[in-house]
């Protein structure tokens, strides 16, 4: 061991060459005395709890101690939880759980405040979807480079991107995508966002039209949407957003070009077979009729060239957005298809943006294409045939740079600044170390157990700290203490910045499966500690915004109007009373200003609940259909006198309202 320094309970040691820690530890305990419990000396507790020099360091590289903040921070999708999971690195806990497309009660979205207007734009064909498959989070960028503003995300189940931005860590806008059926590469972001690529995953007659799977080459299509994002209102700009119609092959894993590949974008795909099923008639299953062809198609797009069609007007309007059709795409040089392993996945641009690298899970290669290559094939028209759409097909020779010996089934592709690629080897169970330069595999590790995605940090962007890598592994099998059939998923820390990578931490994700992760420096982000006073869900100061000493009830339009504030430890009126089948429309203003001072807004049985930080706005309607007493209280332990902080509404009944005498009525039990 070379040099190790141990930092922690304000004791600095630096011990030299060939001592172990608990050695190291040692010589130092005899200068400051530190209190090891119930232990004699480092060495004792090493040995009581069976630690090697190895764990202490790994302990040490990881261990942020209390009050210490962590250097970085991962934005993980949920999966099937629908919402996104926010982690400190190096120590790997939780920082937040962001409330996306699932109701979220801590955060109170989607429990009858303004957040349920956010939820209820991400409603497909009118159907209300309160549950989503988020894949992949991607943080908003400038030059290519993490910008720390907004993360956007997709979900795969129902062909939704959201947008949450990252000066309060809350959801501002959802948009459903009105041409697919699914999504998968999304949500990615060109160099400067100005645009959020989301692609289809499953092909289906697009604008989400009827058509029988014998008319699947006639009829059903994938599409990549662009969406244009307004980096000034932070939002995404639907009438802006257009798309360019896809063949139907199963579109994949995509990514934006940068640098040298800027204005491109590049998607996988598989199932070139198309191949749709039908077990029951004793067809074989997708899977083995998707896995005939040796070579699927990567497909490269010209989107600078694209956007300038659209604006020409060579789109046609499907369900509202501007669709570039096929036979545009092909002649214009838009779409260009090339030849990719079999069953390809990751779909990652080097930082220099001059590479492109392709997994293929049923391959033991990750192939290298260059751009450059590819670029001056398309620009000489040099093809080597056209695929059943007359989309022009590139010689997969002379596109690529090479191939990687990789392993069994590799995935993902990240990177870090010293020209080394990290990529996720899935049937293997290990972390691949190659040279971007020699194109040479240098190392393997193992993990623990099935890697699916891998990060890195800052890892897909222009300038890669290294530093780290996470193994994002689908399975987790005797790792930790059982809690049932449904195991965690293992995020497990890898730190590369020695010679040989080394695993440092295991973190169970008790929470779905977690696609995509982005690791971003801290120092990036610029957020809120409290809003400006009256700021609603969407993030403007609310026109019904209270302020303390205008606190009122009145009536109108037949809807019980109540202006409130919420302040330590009260509400602001604290009495409500209604008749059965009001409308009732509460305003509540939270009006503090203190940093961490939250209040929780919730009524017994009306499914309401809302969280006011400093400074929040929010607006709940209701009916109060049933007669009852129902207390309303904070729920978010906030002061000493917390528990007092709570109110009335009450319904009066319909038919006893108007004379009935107080001791006529139903006392509750
Ligand atoms: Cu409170």
């Amino acid at each position: 061991m070379r040099l190790h320094t141990l930092v922690g309970s304000g004791l600095l040691l630096a011990c030299l060459g060939g001592v172990s820690y608990a050695g190291c530890v040692n010589q130092h305990e005899q200068q400051q005395k530190v209190d090891l419990g119930a232990s004699q000396s480092v060495k004792d507790l090493m040995a009581a709890r069976g630690l090697t020099d190895a764990d202490v360091e790994a302990a040490l590289k990881t261990y942020v101690p209390p009050g210490k903040h962590d250097e970085y921070m991962i934005f993980a999708s949920g999966g099937q939880s629908g919402n996104v999971n926010v982690i400190g690195v190096p120590s790997m806990r939780l920082l937040k759980v962001i409330g996306v497309f699932t109701p979220e009660s801590w955060q109170g979205w989607g429990f009858g405040g303004d957040s349920n207007k956010i939820l209820a734009d991400g409603h497909q064909a009118g159907h209300e979807i309160s549950w989503a498959d988020v894949h992949h989070p991607n943080l908003s960028e400038t030059k290519g480079d993490y910008d720390g503003e907004f993360l956007f995300v997709n979900d795969k189940a129902n062909a939704r991107v959201a947008v949450v931005d990252l000066k309060d860590f809350a959801t501002k806008q959802i948009v459903a995508n009105p041409l697919a059926a699914s999504d998968h590469g999304g949500a990615f972001v060109t160099p400067n966002t100005d645009y959020v690529i989301e692609t289809s995953q499953y092909p289906a007659p697009l604008g989400r039209d009827y058509a029988p799977l014998s008319e699947f080459k006639e009829k059903y299509r994938g599409v990549a949407v662009f969406w244009k994002f307004d980096r000034q209102k932070g939002r995404i700009d639907k009438t802006q957003s257009w798309a360019i119609e896809l063949p139907p092959y199963t579109q994949d894993l995509a990514d934006a070009g940068k640098l040298d590949s800027d204005g491109w974008a590049f998607i996988n795909s598989f199932n070139s077979e198309m191949a749709t099923g039908g077990t029951l008639d004793k067809k074989p299953p997708i899977e083995s009729g998707a896995s005939q062809n040796d070579m699927d198609y990567l497909h490269i797009i010209n989107w600078r060239k694209a956007e300038e069609l659209i604006k020409a007007g060579k789109g046609t309007e499907i369900k509202g957005m501007k669709v570039l059709p096929l036979s545009v795409s092909g002649a214009e040089g838009v779409l260009t298809l090339v030849g990719e392993p079999k069953s390809p996945h990751g779909c990652d641009v080097t930082p220099d943006g001059k590479d492109i690298v392709v997994g293929g899970k049923l391959d033991t290669h990750a192939t290298v294409y260059s751009f450059e290559k590819v670029k001056k094939l398309i620009e000489e028209k040099k093809f080597e045939g056209k695929d059943d759409f007359g989309l022009p097909i590139l010689s997969f020779k002379d596109a690529i740079r090479g191939q990687v010996e990789i392993g069994l089934g590799p995935l993902h592709t990240v990177f870090d600044d010293k020209g080394y690629a990290y990529t996720s080897v899935f049937l293997e169970s290990v972390v691949a170390k190659w040279s971007l330069k020699d194109l040479k595999t240098v190392e393997k590790v193992k993990v623990h157990y099935n890697i699916g995605h891998i990060l890195s940090a800052e890892g897909d962007t222009v300038s890669p700290d290294g530093r780290y890598v996470v193994a994002m592994n689908k399975m987790s099998m005797d790792r930790f203490t059982g809690v049932g059939p449904l195991y965690p998923q293992n995020f497990q820390l890898v730190d590369i910045t020695g010679e040989q990578m080394r695993i440092l931490s295991d973190a169970p994700i008790g929470n779905a499966e977690p696609h995509y992760s982005q690791m971003i420096k801290v120092d990036k982000l610029k957020t809120i500690k409290a809003y400006p006073p009256g700021t609603n869900a969407e993030g403007q100061v609310d026109e019904n915004r209270v302020e303390g000493g205008k606190e009122r009830i009145e009536r109108k339009d037949g809807e019980v109007h109540v202006w409130m504030t919420a302040i330590r430890s009260h509400f602001t009126p604290d009495i409500i009373e209604v008749e059965q089948g009001e409308k009732v429309v509460l305003h509540i203003t939270s009006v503090e200003s203190g940093e961490d001072q939250t209040h929780g807004f919730t009524i017994d049985m009306y499914n309401v609940n809302v969280s006011l930080e400093p400074g929040k706005h929010e607006n709940i309607t209701f009916v109060a259909d049933a007669p009852g007493v129902y207390p309303f209280y904070c729920t978010e332990f906030c002061s000493a006198l917390h528990l007092e902080m709570q109110g009335w509404l009450l319904v009066k009944p319909k038919e006893k309202s108007a004379s009935a005498p107080e001791a006529d009525k139903k006392t509750g039990g």
